[in-house]
């Protein structure tokens, strides 16, 4: 069991493949559900500003191929717990722009309606399950999510994302304890953007996790998290092994925080030379490089994702507050609602294009 490194690293020429297993069409489908991150959080980000958006804002500047091509190699029927910088995987799901700024904005028609401020959300329909805020429980959802897939001998997986940061807290261990003992299906992705907060990696362990995870009996693999179809590529391996029934593996996704922790930081404590040498990694550039390369009008599928935003900001703007009386309706299970994950029947969009229903 050898901790390796998922594709190649750093360097991708223009046009170069890290999946036999990604079409022309899914290749520019994982440009779109980047560039429609970076644009849904950018809008979001100015909404902000304008007072629109409550609390603060936490995005996943240059962090889009971490959560857009591990949700891309994942099915239908799996469950994912999406963190606070992996806006992409609702994306990849189907949830649309004007649910997820009516979300940021606290409007009725924004994915929990109001109850919960920016990032703590999920849609069951569609497959992912709302986020808890302690770091990491998502981890120990996840894997008892993975442990009722065993028990039921369904096949299907778990996967989740979660920072360097969390890699210091207890539940890290519990989860992973838990999960290679019982082989579980579930996928840890752990999004190495090498700060948390304003803790620099340097002061946060002394083993690389990575290896930490053979320790739990399972595969680490470190993955170039600026490139959607290398995190793809090794989501789709590890999804493949899980199902088998041969259990968990960490995806160490190396990437880099771009903006401060939240709209409130500036991030002072970052190196400048540092934010420049990983802006020359973007992982919207490389991606549109590659299928520009390749033939595909990314003029035009720029201009088809900014109209998606616009649109959908008109939506949410135009959406209304939340009707207080309503304010205990789906906190607690009445009874009403199908609260039992399983159907996997979901209103996709996204995931039209991915792998599996091909059968690849
Ligand atoms: C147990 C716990 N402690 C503190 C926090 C507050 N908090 C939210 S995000 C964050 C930084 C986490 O860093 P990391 O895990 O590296 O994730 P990143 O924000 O870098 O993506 C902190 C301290 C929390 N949510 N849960
Ligand atoms: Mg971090």
């Amino acid at each position: 069991m050898a901790t390796k490194t998922a594709g190649p690293e750093g360097e991708h020429a223009p046009g170069g493949v890290a999946s036999e297993h990604l079409t022309l069409d899914d290749r520019v489908a994982l440009l779109k559900y980047m560039l429609l991150m970076r644009g849904i959080e950018e809008r979001a980000m100015n909404l902000y500003r304008q007072g629109k958006v409550p609390g603060s804002f936490y995005d996943g500047y240059g962090q889009e191929a971490v959560s857009v091509g591990s949700a891309f190699a994942m099915a239908a029927e799996d469950r994912l717990c999406v963190l606070h910088r992996d806006l992409g995987a609702h994306l990849v799901r189907g949830v649309t722009p004007a649910r997820i700024l009516g979300q940021y904005m606290g409007r009725d028609g924004g994915v929990t309606g109001g109850r919960d401020g920016n990032i703590h959300f999920g849609d069951f329909r569609v497959g992912c399950v709302g986020m808890v805020s302690m770091l990491p429980d998502m981890m120990l959802v996840a894997t008892g999510l993975a442990m009722a897939f065993k028990m039921r001998r369904e096949a299907r997986c778990a996967i989740t994302w979660f920072g360097d940061g969390s890699t210091s807290r207890g539940d890290f261990h519990e989860a992973m304890n838990w999960a290679g003992l019982q082989r579980l299906p579930v996928i840890f992705v752990l999004e190495n953007n090498q700060y948390a907060y304003s803790t620099p990696l340097d002061q946060q362990f002394a083993v690389d996790p990575v290896e930490r995870a053979q320790g739990y009996g399972f595969p680490g693999v470190r993955v170039d998290g600026n490139d959607p179809e290398a995190m793809f590529e090794a989501t789709r391996e590890a999804r493949e092994r899980a199902i088998a029934g041969g259990g968990p593996t960490l995806l160490e996704a190396m990437t880099m925080r771009m903006h401060g922790h939240a709209a409130h930081d500036d991030m002072k404590y970052v190196p400048k030379e540092q934010v420049e040498e990983w802006r020359q990694k973007d992982p919207i550039d490389r991606q549109e490089a590659r299928v520009r390369d390749l033939g595909a009008d990314v003029d035009a599928l720029r201009e088809e994702v900014t109209a998606a935003i616009d649109a959908g900001t008109q939506e949410a703007l135009a959406m209304a507050m939340p009707d207080p009386a309503t304010a205990t309706d789906r906190v607690f299970y009445d009874g009403e609602e199908d609260l039992v994950l399983g159907d996997g029947a979901a209103p996709w969009s996204g995931f039209a294009v991915g792998a599996r229903d091909r059968g690849a």
